[in-house]
């Protein structure tokens, strides 16, 4: 008898996903987020059409990342290895390092200095990885730790490890099973690209499986300062508060740009300021909290609806909310007024509510 039981991504997608079923999964239940109504965001977008917010930071490390880990860590093991690394904004790195703790193999995690929000770098020390902090970006990280894959046995598990998309691809075949076909369109931030084009291959799948209609068209966001696929041009010392998506040289650039011309989709970049308006904006008209770079796909459809690249009147929205508020405690707490300071007293409270 089937208990019903959740069991995670392979468990559920295992025999469409193009990677060794040779050892049992390595897994923490991810996947399977909910994809929540947003009315009053839609409205404070102009309204006329329905959008859903997939709350990816409700994964167990907090960000859509593990939907790629269970994958790459269970190949890992498969393949024999002992060891795993990888560069990171943050995300990926919390995310390898319980996988690879859950598969007792060790991890190392390359970070940018200084440069990485404080829920995800106490995950990756909580989960006990070897955190390495660089004189440098996420994309000095990356070409880093290529190289020491290609001369030792360490298994990288970057996005550039195809059985990260394998995993990844399943939030698109949750999207189409809950609304019964795939949604008009697609919002998500870009950084280096392994998402967009995660998505783009799951929905792909889905289309020539018979399980969707269509196919969405693809909005993608970056930050201005982190914006190399929307100028066209590699950005050497990329800047944003948004951390995550801090990446100059995506390594899925290709890819990203062929889902973006396939989907008949569009790219364009949000300001920080842009950021945070939709940051604030989602927690306080949906109650969801999520990570700035995970607003920059929701600020990157309010940018698209106002100058018209996007006519959303009747259609159908799914924007993608990569990575949980918490992940970022800072980015909530600094840019904000200090919270009310009163005596513990009655009078003071009522005094303080204005009654
Ligand atoms: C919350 O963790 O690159 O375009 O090293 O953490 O697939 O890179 C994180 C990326 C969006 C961009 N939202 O996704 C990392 C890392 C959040 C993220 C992205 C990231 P990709």
């Amino acid at each position: 008898m089937s208990s019903g039981h959740y069991l995670g991504l392979i468990h559920r997608y295992g025999h469409r996903m193009d990677i060794s079923r040779s050892v049992e999964p390595v897994s923490l239940c991810e996947g399977n987020t909910p994809l929540i109504p947003a009315p009053r965001l839609a409205g404070a977008f102009g309204g006329g059409f329905e959008l859903f917010l997939k709350y990816e930071g409700l994964n167990p490390t907090g960000s859509f990342k593990d939907r790629g880990m269970t994958t790459a860590i269970t190949q890992a093991v498969a393949d024999g290895a002992k060891a795993v690394i990888c560069a990171s904004t943050g995300n990926t790195a919390a995310s390898a390092a319980a996988y690879a703790a859950r598969a007792g193999l060790t991890c190392a995690v390359l970070v940018p200095d200084g440069k990485i929000a404080l829920g995800k770098l106490a995950g990756a020390i909580a989960y006990g990885a070897h955190v390495i902090a660089i004189e440098g970006s996420f994309d000095d990280g990356l070409r880093m730790v290529r190289e020491v894959a290609d001369r030792s046995t360490i298994a990288l598990v970057n996005s550039v490890n195809p059985a990260r998309l394998q995993g990844q691809k399943t939030a698109a075949w949750e999207i189409s099973e809950a609304l019964g076909d795939a949604p008009d369109w697609l919002c998500l931030p870009v950084g280096n690209a392994g998402n967009i084009s995660a998505y783009w291959l799951g929905f792909n799948e889905a289309f020539e499986a018979g399980d969707i209609t269509k196919r969405p068209q693809v909005l993608g966001a970056q930050a201005a300062g982190a914006a190399p696929i929307v100028t066209g041009k590699r950005v050497d010392h990329p800047e944003t508060a948004a951390t995550a998506i801090r990446i100059g040289n995506p390594a899925r650039w290709q890819q990203a740009l062929d889902a973006l011309k396939d989907s008949c989709g569009n790219i364009d970049s949000v300001t920080d300021e842009q950021i945070f308006d939709a940051y604030r904006l989602v927690a306080r008209t949906e109650g969801v909290f999520c990570e700035p770079s995970s607003a920059a796909g929701l600020a990157g459809l309010k940018k698209a609806i106002e100058n018209g690249v996007v006519k959303p009147e009747g259609k159908r929205f799914v924007a993608i909310l990569t990575g949980h508020g918490l992940k970022d405690p800072d980015s909530a707490v600094l840019n904000a007024p200090a919270p009310l300071r009163i005596a513990a007293d009655t009078d003071a409270l009522l005094k303080a509510l204005n009654v």
